[in-house]
């Protein structure tokens, strides 16, 4: 690498500890930047790895309240379940704290109190909602009430989750505070500010003139910031949950949780190494990368880059921001409201062993520079025919033949001919690539380097056929095992950042543990080393396994549109009608003598019925809800004097009662007895 960077700190967006993480978190921030922490390892560079959970914020709040508990409970609980979610995965941080540490209440505090004694705070007084009975302010997640864009009730003071509409507490209508129910009042509060607006010119520099190589995304995001102006920003909030406002008239008071996470970084590198964490933040020889997803590119870009250059003191900023897009499920947006997620907790139960498998989905399929998208049946083939077929099937071969015509120990290289030259040729310009693609933050194509120098070791083993020159040519298979045997150390190596797991099996295997300078180096294996025992790199995804999450999947969404339905309000009440209206209508009990698909319509069944009166054709749109067979004898309520219509051909006279439900759902009304045919209901 060409820079002068002398070591690199690498952080990763601290979780909020209010739930699990999940497979968009995985591809978005954490895998890409694990990729990135292996690699520089590899290359011996000296690499702090920085996490830990982010545990302030109101959502917190919310959840301990929904569960009756307190907020520090919630944090505890989702702080170990995280954190072993890393560990399975093999993301392995030098530091994994928590905001909720006392050292990081020390250190954020004592940022505040200097930028607070520095005067680089403004203070601005300004009208917020306050709950009279429970004496407190409220954030705007506190507010509910009627939203103005949709009607929907229970929406929040900062968004309606039904519609997506992005809400301020004032438009509600009908505000009321979650806490007692009382409708809020405007209180005069007072907060303290960063003025980011006095930040524009240096950003304006740092970032768009100095940092063009920056992806796309993120540069945009922070050109459109910068374009549209920058306001000064409330560093602190009316809450009880976060780190107190160290200063005196702020009772009540704590910093908002984006003052606060980021500083976390440092509070985790302070824990860390209380003696030598400065070295990882103010020195010019360190290259700082934040690892993020999109949601938080302003607050790594902006926000943060200007809280630590109001501090001083040597404070670097950061040389890289690759945040990825989002990562979507099965076609639709991951949610932790509706349970539309894979869970990383989940998925290293349901898959044991298969860590590198999501590893190696989510980098081949990231979020880059677009949204992307996550299906179980995409994982099961790149997992069956790439990981298993191609990387796999290629070592095992090499190794398994290598003990069955050589007990085990590595065959002398003999004659290269063209055809190994050839294979081996390509190995350099792939690792090169690699590196410029990990270098650049290219993952995906990183790894697309990694296994096509699988795939040259695959073609070559399958074009030599070694198990067949066997036969009769002893010191031309022990050529060809012997190359092959170097492209197998050649992957142990490449496809470390990207799995971790195989390739501890596969140096176990060949006993060895090359560097990242062998790769591509004939010889890295000398001939007589003894290797170990054959073992499967990978094995195959089953179909059942796939369905089985699929399910899964259906059974949360199935659930979650039940639940939907049931909070849904009614339809309101029609206009009014009179008497003699109501009684134009014919109302008859009949009973269905035969029904039978319309044909080439999905919706409609053509009924024939007894209504007492006669016997008549109804063509009705309830397919959807009931076969045929449902149908055929049950009663129902039809009325009677609709005027007749053409239906795909069929005269229908005619309508059927029915109950639309709120989820849509369509059930015909049936007398609670049998009842004659055509009897008037009214
Ligand atoms: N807690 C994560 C998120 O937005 C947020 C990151 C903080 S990084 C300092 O999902
Ligand atoms: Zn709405």
């Amino acid at each position: 690498m060409a820079e002068n960077f002398k070591r690199t700190l690498v952080t990763c967006a601290l979780p909020y500890a209010n739930g699990p993480i999940h497979i968009g978190h995985l591809a978005g921030v954490y895998v890409p930047a694990d990729i990135y922490v292996r690699y520089l390892r590899l290359r011996g560079k000296e690499v702090l790895y920085v996490c830990g959970s982010d545990e302030h914020g109101v959502p917190i709040t919310i959840k301990a309240r929904q569960l009756g508990c307190s907020p520090q409970d919630i944090v505890d609980k989702y702080h170990n379940i995280i954190k072993d979610s890393f560990k399975a995965l093999g993301i392995n941080f030098d530091v994994y704290g928590r905001t909720s540490s006392k050292i990081h209440a020390q250190t954020a505090s004592e940022f505040f109190k200097r930028l607070y004694d520095s005067g680089k705070f403004i203070t601005r007084e300004s009208e917020q909602y306050y709950d009279p009975e429970a004496k407190t302010f409220l954030a705007d997640r506190y507010i509910v009430g009627t939203c103005p864009k949709c009607g929907s009730e229970g929406a929040y003071g900062d968004q309606c989750e039904k519609c997506g509409s992005t809400l301020s507490p004032e438009e509600l209508i009908n505000p009321k505070s979650k806490l007692s129910g009382a409708q809020p009042i405007k209180k005069k509060t007072t907060h303290w500010y960063l003025p980011l607006d006095r930040d524009e010119q240096w950003l304006r520099q740092w970032i768009l003139e100095g940092h063009k190589e920056w992806r796309t995304n993120v540069y945009g995001q922070v050109k459109s910031w910068l374009d549209s102006g920058l306001q000064p920003r409330a560093v602190t909030r009316d809450l009880d949950w976060g780190v107190p406002v160290p200063v005196e008239g702020a009772e009540g008071k704590v910093l908002y949780v984006w003052f606060d996470a980021p500083i976390g970084y440092i509070s985790n590198t302070k824990e860390l190494l209380p003696d030598s964490w400065e070295k990882w933040w103010k020195s010019p020889d360190t290259k700082l990368v934040h690892f993020i997803g999109k949601d938080n590119i302003v607050f790594h870009c902006i926000v943060f880059p200007s809280m630590l250059k109001a501090y001083g003191d040597g404070f670097i900023l950061p040389e890289n921001v690759p945040a990825n897009e989002f990562l979507n499920l099965e076609g639709d947006k991951i949610s932790t409201s509706r349970n539309w997620a894979v869970w990383a907790h989940e998925y290293v139960q349901d898959f044991p062993g298969k860590e590198d498998a999501l590893r190696y989905v989510l980098t081949a399929n990231a979020p880059e520079t677009k949204d992307n998208d996550f299906s179980w049946k995409d994982f099961q083939t790149r997992n069956n025919s790439e990981l298993v077929a191609v990387f796999g099937n290629f070592v095992n071969r090499a190794v398994v033949l290598t003990h069955k015509y050589f007990g085990g120990k590595v065959p002398p290289v003999g004659t290269l001919q063209d055809i190994d030259r050839a294979a081996l040729a390509e190995v350099p310009a792939l690792k090169a690539s690699l590196e410029r693609n990990i270098e650049t933050y290219h993952f995906r194509e990183a790894l697309k380097d990694a296994m096509g120098i699988a795939r040259v070791g695959n073609k070559y083993i399958s074009d030599t056929e070694p198990w067949k020159v066997a036969k009769e040519d002893m010191e031309r298979t022990a050529t060809i095992l012997n190359v092959s045997l170097q492209l197998c150390a050649h992957l142990a190596v490449a496809f470390e950042p990207f799995t971790p797991f195989a390739c501890a099996r596969l140096r176990k295997m060949l006993d060895c543990n090359p560097s990242w300078d062998s790769i591509s180096e004939l010889g890295i294996l000398e001939e007589g080393h003894q290797i170990g025992a054959a073992e499967l790199l990978f094995t195959k995804v089953e179909d059942d396994q796939i369905e089985a999450q699929l399910a899964k999947l259906a059974a949360s969404k199935a659930e979650h549109l039940a639940a939907e339905a049931a909070a849904a309000p009614v339809e309101p009440q029609k206009e009014e009608v009179t008497f003699e209206q109501f009684q134009a209508m014919d109302i008859r009990t009949a009973t269905v003598l035969e029904a039978e698909k319309v044909p080439k319509t999905d919706k409609l069944l053509k009924l024939t019925i007894d209504t007492g009166i006669d016997r008549r054709t109804i063509v009705s749109g309830i397919a959807q809800y009931y076969s045929p067979e449902d149908m055929v004898g049950k009663q129902i309520c039809i009325l009677a004097n609709l005027k007749p219509r053409m239906i795909k051909g069929i005269e229908s006279k005619g309508m059927i009662l029915m109950a639309a439900q709120k989820d849509g759902k369509m059930r015909f009304i049936t007398p609670q007895e049998v009842v004659d045919n055509g009897a008037q209901v009214g």
